[in-house]
């Protein structure tokens, strides 16, 4: 599928802030594919492409994973917004054609991250977290200027902050943030 016409399906799917949001993260991907040496074109397709399941609605998402036999852990059905990476990937490739299977990865990680990323993981995990649109936290400007300067400090910094937020909030943490974090902090 031509961006022209992803755009287009985007725009009609998502609400106006989660399309601006997907295409804040086409860019911001980019910029750090320039900084990284990534591919700019496969970094501008994961962030655009990220949250493309994001429409749906709890019981929507789990009945759609369900559905599609994607594997469900605990966490995932207690807080099915989970589900929007590994719904996200399944659309990616059915509706948007995407084959390549480093960008469907970055797709289902996005979220979570998981241990051992690739290069292009990582920056759709950090381009997520820092593109312009994102409501202001007291770190982003920190953690903005990591994600251009030390990629692998970024991702534990942004680890680190949603651990915290999420334990503030009292949500259960998937299996995979923790694998992540423990990987990337060991
Ligand atoms: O889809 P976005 O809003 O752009 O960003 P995202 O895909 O990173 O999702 C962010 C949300 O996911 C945020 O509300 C925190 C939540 N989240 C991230 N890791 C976990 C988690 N929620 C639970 N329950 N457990 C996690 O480990
Ligand atoms: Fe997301
Ligand atoms: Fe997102």
């Amino acid at each position: 599928m031509e961006r022209e016409e992803m755009l287009q399906f985007l725009k009609k799917k998502l609400p106006p802030k989660r399309y601006i949001h997907s295409i804040g993260v086409e860019y911001t991907a980019a910029c750090m594919a320039f900084v990284y040496g990534e591919d700019v074109e496969r970094c501008r397709l994961a962030g655009l492409l990220h949250d493309n399941a994001k429409y749906m609605n709890d019981s929507e998402k789990l009945k759609k994973a369900e559905k599609y036999s994607l594997p469900i852990n605990d966490c995932e059905r207690r807080n099915p917004d989970l589900l929007h990476g590994k719904l996200g990937a399944y659309y990616a490739e059915r509706r948007f054609g995407i084959v390549d299977p480093e960008i469907l990865s970055a797709i289902t990680y996005h979220t979570t991250g998981r241990p051992d990323m690739t290069l292009l993981e990582k920056i759709v995990f950090v381009a997520d977290f820092i593109e312009p649109n994102r409501k202001m936290i007291k770190e982003l400007p920190e953690i903005r200027k990591e994600a251009m300067t030390d990629l692998d400090k970024c991702v534990v910094h942004i680890l680190r902050r949603t651990l915290e937020y999420l334990s503030v909030k009292g949500v259960a943490i998937d299996d995979m943030t923790e694998k992540t974090y423990d990987f990337y902090t060991r």
